[in-house]
This record gives structure tokens, sequence and C-alpha cells, in this order.
């Protein structure tokens, strides 16, 4: 069967594709559980950001891009990494300092890049992915490469500089670029009620004369319908857009974060709004998924996480003549 009744999906997303969707949000929420889970054992150092709730976005804007498309991520970035191929065992294997690591082991979580599948890299640098997906927009076009490029990044880096001056140039040289802004609601602890006074952030767009979209970034089939209204646009080379993801972060900000700044009843609206609940019914509903399926799928996705983290605990760790390799001097 290809494509179920009344599933308002983009025509190359095939059933086939739409499980191997359900499964990654089902990877990418049990990557960041256990993330929590060995970051509270002390197995995994430095920081990191979880994208619990916010896996529609990821999964939704990846699928509808080929291999060889490019992303740019942020420090909140181990969803982005799965949704565009990355394998778990060895971005595991990276938060856990093992020589088996996307970059053996020396960048952590907020540094996995995966040029090989078209990932261009985390950034810990809020609103840094933003300049260079518009370089690496910007090398397509000069070089007549039919390639696109997504650059997620969050509410709060829309207040940067950099997203500003990013985003005016590749609007004036209509690149092949595609701004997808995860509103989680949130900037560390500032609410973006409280560091706007515009509702929506996609009226940005406005200013720099390029569309932007709102969208329920709790939706995946919502989010895979306006990206591909983007990459249309970008692959004719019609320009930029910018999609702001309506969503929200389950979890703290990074680590050690009492979330004393917003209410438990607002979590508890949001978490109403699961976005792998949500895909499920959709699933059910069209009669592509069913529930003993569903909960096969979820198992295996578990397993694999599983599986990840026995990879990474089981590697070595750098020894100490590789201190001074793959570093700046
Ligand atoms: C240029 C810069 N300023 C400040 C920080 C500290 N910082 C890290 S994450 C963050 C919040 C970013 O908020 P948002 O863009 O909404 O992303 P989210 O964390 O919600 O995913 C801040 C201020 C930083 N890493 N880089
Ligand atoms: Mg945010």
């Amino acid at each position: 069967m290809v494509n179920g009744v009344n599933l308002n999906v983009p025509k190359k997303v095939t059933d086939e594709k739409l499980l191997n969707l359900y499964k990654q949000m089902w990877l990418i929420r049990y990557f960041d559980e256990k993330v929590d889970e060995f970051f509270a054992k002390g197995m995994i150092h430095g920081t990191t950001h979880l994208a619990v709730g916010q896996e529609a976005s990821a999964a939704g804007v990846c699928a509808l891009l080929e291999l060889k498309d490019k992303i740019t991520s942020t420090h909140r970035g181990h969803g982005h990494c799965i949704a565009k191929g990355a394998t778990p065992d060895k971005m595991m294997a990276e938060l856990f300092g093992r020589t088996t690591g996307y970059c053996k082991g020396k960048g952590g979580s907020m540094h996995i890049a995966d040029v090989e599948m078209g990932n261009l890299g985390a950034n810990g640098i809020v609103a840094g992915g933003i300049p260079l997906a518009v370089g690496s927009a910007l090398t397509a076009k000069m070089k007549n490469e039919d390639y696109v490029t997504v650059c997620f990044f969050g509410d709060g880096a829309t207040n940067e500089g950099s997203f500003h001056e990013a985003v005016n140039l590749a609007a004036i040289w209509d690149l092949p670029v595609i701004f997808v802004c995860e509103n989680n609601q949130y900037g560390m602890s500032g609410s973006v009620k409280e560091m706007t006074k515009i509702e929506n952030l996609a009226i940005r767009a406005q200013a720099y004369g390029i569309p932007g979209v709102v969208a329920d970034g709790n939706d995946i089939v919502e989010m895979m319908n306006v990206t591909d209204e983007a990459i249309k646009r970008a692959r004719n080379g019609e320009g930029p857009t910018l999609i702001e993801a309506k969503t929200y972060r389950w979890k703290g900000h990074s680590k050690s974060d009492a979330k004393k700044y917003r209410t438990r009843e607002e979590e508890q609206e949001w978490r109403k709004k699961d976005p792998i609940k949500r895909f499920k019914e959709v699933l059910l509903e069209a009669g592509i998924l069913s529930e003993d399926k569903a909960e096969e799928i979820r198992l295996v996705s578990k397993k694999e996480i599983e599986d990840a983290v026995k990879f990474a605990e089981e590697s070595p760790m750098p020894t100490i003549d590789d201190l001074l390799t793959d570093v700046y001097a």
C-alpha cells in the first residue's frame, strides 16, 4: 500500500517511511532518556541538553531530506543527528568520551558532526550554526550543486545578531536554505513571552522578504508538509523559508535545572501533546500501524539504544597519547 487513506503527507513519504519515522522518534526519545540516566550516574561528563518532547521537528524535517542535503544543528542536537542518519552507538560512545565516538570522544554532546550523512555539526554557540548554514547554501549556489541546507536553532537564537545578518544575506541571494526555529518556549530560564514582543517568531521573516510559516512542532505530519514546501522553493532557486515549529522541551534546559521558571500545570499541558503519541494515533487511524506493531517498534527502539550504551561502555577510553592528536595546539 502506498500512503494510508486520509493521510495528507508529501508524495514521496511511503507507508514504510512513516513506520521508520515512528521508530526514529522512539530512538530519539530513548537516546535522550538514556543520556539523562547516565549523566546522573556520572558516566557522561561536560553537559547535555535533551530534546525529549521535540522529536517531531527533527524527524519530520529530516524525513524530506536526501543524503546530499545538509543540516546544521544546535546544543540540543541529538535528535537532529539521529534524524539525519547518525548511528546511536557512535553518538553514545562520543558522549561517554570513548575513542569509537564520532569525534573520538573529544567533542561530546555539543560537537557531534557526521559529514558523511550531511550533518555539518552541532554547535555550542547559540545561533552559531546559522551563518554556517548560510555559508553551506552559498557554496551550493556558487558551485551549482543541487543540495539544500536545513538550519535548526532555538527561539532564543532569533534574538542574536547573527540570526538577522545571516537570514538577510540568505534572502538577498535567494539561497537554498531552510531556517527551522524550534520554539520550545524557553531560552534557558527565559520565557519567549518575556524575550520578545511578538507572538509568532515566524513573522521575523517579513523583515527579510521571505516566507515565514508557523507550524505545530509536535505534529510530524504538519512538519513534513511545511518542510516539503520550503524544500521545493529552495530547490527551485526561490530562496529561503523560515519555519517556526512550536514545541516544548519536557526536561530542564541542561543539567541541574529545577525548572522554577515554569509551572507543573504548563508541563502537564504540553505532555498531553506528546508528539510520539500523536503520530501513533494518526498511523493507527490511517490503518498503517496496529497496537501490536507499535509496541514492537517501541521495544526494538529501546533495545537499540540499550545496545548503544553497551557499545559505549565497552569501547576504549582515549590514551594519554591521544591527548595531542586531532586538536589545535
Ligand atoms: C552566544 C551564546 N550566548 C549564550 C549562550 C548560553 N546558552 C546556552 S543555551 C542558551 C539558550 C538558548 O535558547 P534557545 O535558542 O531557545 O535554544 P534551547 O536551549 O531552548 O533549545 C544559552 C543562552 C551560548 N551558548 N552562546
Ligand atoms: Mg528555546
